[in-house]
């Protein structure tokens, strides 16, 4: 064993997981090494699944739907199975929390916390399990009856990102599973330990064999296998806008399957002279530096009234500043480390393009170096035009830049020029501003005097290029079914 830091203790080796296909591990193919980026040891070894493990799990989630052992069993059957899972997930909490941190590079403390969340997502999901119903129709004049029924679309490949992983995965895959469906996951590479650790939490649960099926490998070869899948009859993509559009070529080149996109996002944060200006700062300071603003909701643009923007830059700017960078083991580190090399280099080269392209650097700017991981400050850049490519394409990183506005019109018309669509929030003590920005401004999760708030009850999703369809909620589930309509003739 060897200590990493703050009383963590890891094995010496890397701790080697298989992957899963019809309630069963297999360990057999090349191996992949994963190194924290934090620390940059080697913690997690993971298996290179080829395109004849993915047909076998396929196969296996066809079996899990087709014999109905999963999507036949009542609702409130499916819920006491996700209700089991969401406390094998609160037994387990440390455990998650510390490959998660390992293999991503957040602070544990968030970690944790997203795991409340991800506990809350299976509960949710299981309230929705029992809930979910179709409509009925008694209009059709006294000799015919209809209903509409809420059948599952059958098995479902779901893609999901490294940002979030498990996060992301809960947000996903006990929604899926409420519907009836049956799943094979592809987690990112780097981020893969958590996912598997979920199959045995689900397998310990009583999940039915082959509902429940992952296989690991990188996106290029066996994502893009999964998503031109001719068996598979939907995919929920969570990452890029680039790959969500192939995938989007991948459904119509094979089977049409039906798509959920999670994508992108370049999201503004207005700030009214009205607002109260710490509370706004505070959050906009959060916004750009959660989870190292590698974070889809990550508020990356900046749209504050003139009157006040010195002022609001110079007070945000002091808290970017206290924001404690380092050690995600340290209790009190608040941003942690960048996960990838690349991604790493990627803001290094946004933050170069930034200052060429002449906006400046109020704060932040600089990789930083703790031990052997990779580290960002915070970055606030000003006099930002709308042609700079860190106004228009999304960082994925702790960079925020800042616009001035006059009108509230003009507010709205640079929130809107972007092709994305995620999320957005807006400052005000004015609820007439307040809705009046959130009506117009075109992004499907919105927050008002708070920003990154809310539960697994609200649908969440993009407008524009970033994405199809919603998750979480109700509507979540019913993303995953098909309607069916019957008439009977009395
Ligand atoms: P991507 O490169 O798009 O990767 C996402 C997932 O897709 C990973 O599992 C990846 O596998 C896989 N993948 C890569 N190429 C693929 C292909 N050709 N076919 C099928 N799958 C493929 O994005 P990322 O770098 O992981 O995440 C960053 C991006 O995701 C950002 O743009 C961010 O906004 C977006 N994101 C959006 C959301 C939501 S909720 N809208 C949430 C998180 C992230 P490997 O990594 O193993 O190669």
């Amino acid at each position: 064993m060897q200590e990493i830091a703050h009383g963590v203790r890891l094995p010496d080796s890397p701790r080697e997981f298989g992957f899963f296909i019809d309630g069963a591990w297999q360990h057999k193919g090349e191996g992949y090494v994963r190194h924290s980026p934090s620390h940059d040891i080697p913690v997690t070894r993971t298996i290179r699944c080829t395109r004849d493990d993915l047909n076998e799990a396929v196969a296996a989630a066809r079996r899990a739907f087709d014999d109905r052992r999963w999507s036949g069993l009542p609702g409130g059957e499916r819920a006491t199975i996700l209700l089991r899972a969401a406390e094998g997930i609160r037994r387990r909490l440390d455990e998650i929390a510390l490959w998660e941190v390992l293999e991503n590079g957040k602070p544990l403390s968030q970690a944790k916390g997203e795991l409340n969340h991800c506990i809350a997502c299976f509960e949710t999901a299981a309230g929705a399990a029992r809930l979910l119903h179709g409509d009925s129709f008694n209009n059709l004049g006294d000799d015919l009856f209809g209903m509409a029924l809420r059948e599952p679309v059958g098995v479902v490949g779901l893609i999901t990102p490294w940002n979030f992983p498990f996060l992301i995965l809960c947000e996903r895959a006990p929604f899926i599973l409420a519907s009836g469906c049956t799943l094979v996951v592809k987690p990112a590479e780097v981020t893969s330990a958590t996912t598997l650790i979920l199959a045995d939490i689900l397998s310990e649960s009583g999940l039915p064999a082959g509902a429940f099926n992952v296989i690991t490998g990188s996106g290029s070869d066996i994502g893009q296998a999964l998503s031109e899948h001719p068996d598979v009859d939907m995919l929920s993509f969570t990452g890029s806008t680039a790959v969500g559009r192939s995938c989007v070529q991948a459904s119509a080149a094979s089977n049409l399957k039906k798509l959920g996109l999670e994508l992108g996002g370049k999201n503004p944060i207005i700030v009214f002279a009205d607002a109260d200006l710490d509370d706004a700062a505070d959050g906009a300071a959060f916004g750009i530096s959660f989870n190292t603003g590698q974070c889809c909701v990550s508020s990356s643009r900046l749209i504050v009234e003139r009157s006040v923007a010195d002022k609001f830059e110079a007070i945000l700017a002091k808290k970017m500043k206290k924001i404690r960078v380092g050690d995600p083991f340290d209790p009190e580190t608040q941003v942690g480390a960048i996960t990838t090399n690349a991604q790493n280099k990627v803001i290094l080269d946004y933050i170069a393009k930034g200052k060429a392209e002449g906006a400046k650097i109020v704060v932040g700017g600089e990789a930083l170096q703790f031990g052997r991981g990779r580290y960002i400050a915070p970055t606030l850049f000003s006099g930002v035009t709308s042609s700079m490519a860190i106004a228009r394409e999304e960082i994925f990183g702790p960079v925020l830049s800042s616009f001035r506005f006059d009108t509230p019109a003009e507010a709205v018309s640079i929130a809107n020029d972007t092709i994305y669509g995620l999320s957005a929030s807006v400052w005000s003590k004015n609820i007439d501003t307040a809705l009046m920005i959130t009506r117009r401004v075109r992004a499907g999760r919105f927050w008002v005097n708070t920003i990154m708030a809310g539960g697994p009850e609200t649908p969440t999703g993009g407008f524009k290029q970033s994405g199809w369809g919603r998750e979480t909620g109700m509507l979540g589930v019913e993303e995953y079914t098909q309607v069916k309509s019957v008439h009977i003739g009395i």
